[in-house]
């Protein structure tokens, strides 16, 4: 498990039950599904939220993910703080809550790989584990699940080598978990905008990376650099072009925004890649509330535009 300083994180068990109490106990807004099981068994858990469940799949659609890196485990803390954020605020009565979620439909996906998370504390002592638990073709383990998707799959900025940290896979989708997600993802066509939490560094990253072009289409060039640019301005993080910090193929983003037109991020948390001590992946779990703080708004303004996110473009946005 994590060890006693950083309890307040959750791991797979302590992420079910939240969410299974959460959902349960609001039942007229939300549900849990399975998407699918990871290389270990685990259920890769998907929380739908809408104000019209019946009815969702012709409202406005957002994705948010977290835990593609097993080590990243703050990733994890925010989709399912949100989840439980509009959950008790619209509970709560919150009218700018209410208001979102009767108008949207909106997809939580905390741990997308949960044999990493759960390999990265399963001494006690945090191991630095990225890739999920694939045992691979030289008898070492991990595929970096975040250069598996098929767009751009076998490109630069990803390796061949099942040793290195950045293992492609055998081939695009190779692994259960990305399977499940490009599952979920193309069976909810209503589905406009993703944001995908990983750890650390703080940026707002969008298309490409796996190139340094940017997205040809000017409206959708713009459409990535203004709303990081405006998210910037409440989390204070670097708005850039994912290429712009290295060079990555077969990311969940390139996928999304290649080939579904999904208008996406990913958000490298805190701490700060400078100075030293302040952690890296493994910040310790005081600097939880704060992230979470911090990229609420972001997230909501992600929900507000998912209806037309090209609204940003007409200067009132
Ligand atoms: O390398 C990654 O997968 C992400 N960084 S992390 O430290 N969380 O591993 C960044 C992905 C951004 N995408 C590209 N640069 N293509
Ligand atoms: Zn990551």
């Amino acid at each position: 498990d994590f060890p006693a300083k950083d309890a307040a994180f959750h791991n797979y068990a302590e992420m079910t039950e939240k969410l299974r109490t959460l959902t349960s106990r609001h039942t007229d807004i939300s549900q849990m599904n399975s998407i699918g099981k990871s290389l270990e068994g685990r259920d890769i858990w998907a929380i739908r939220i809408s104000g019209d469940l019946a009815n969702a799949d012709t409202l406005p659609a957002a994705i948010f993910m977290g835990g593609h890196h097993a080590r990243e485990h703050l990733s994890i803390e925010l989709p399912l703080y949100y989840v439980e954020y509009l959950l008790t605020e619209y509970a709560n009565g919150n009218p700018r809550i209410q208001r979102l979620v009767n108008a949207r439909d909106l997809h939580f996906i905390p741990m997308v790989n949960p044999d990493g998370a759960e390999f990265d504390i399963s001494t006690g002592s945090y191991k630095s584990w990225r890739k999920n638990r694939r045992q691979n073709s030289n008898g070492t383990y991990g595929v970096d699940l975040n250069r598996n998707y098929g767009y751009g799959w076998g490109g630069g900025g990803a390796s061949t080598n099942p040793s290195s940290d950045t293992f492609r896979g055998p081939s695009a989708f190779s692994e259960p978990e990305t399977q499940a997600i490009k599952n979920y993802v193309e069976s909810h066509e209503n589905i406009t905008s993703l944001l995908s939490f990983h750890t650390f560094s703080q940026l707002i990253l969008y298309p490409w990376g796996h190139q340094y072009e940017g997205i040809s289409n000017t409206r959708d060039k713009q459409v990535h650099e203004v709303m990081a640019k405006k998210m910037a301005e409440w989390n204070g993080y670097e708005p850039k072009q994912a290429s712009g910090l290295y060079i990555a193929s077969g990311d969940t983003t390139d996928w999304a925004y290649g080939e579904h037109k999904i208008i996406s991020f990913t958000f490298e948390l805190d701490p700060a890649n400078s100075g030293w001590g302040s952690g890296g992946f493994y910040p310790g779990a005081q600097i939880i509330p704060e992230v979470q703080r911090k990229n609420l708004e972001p997230v909501l303004y992600m929900i507000e535009h998912a209806d037309n996110p090209y609204r940003v473009l007409d200067g009132n946005g």
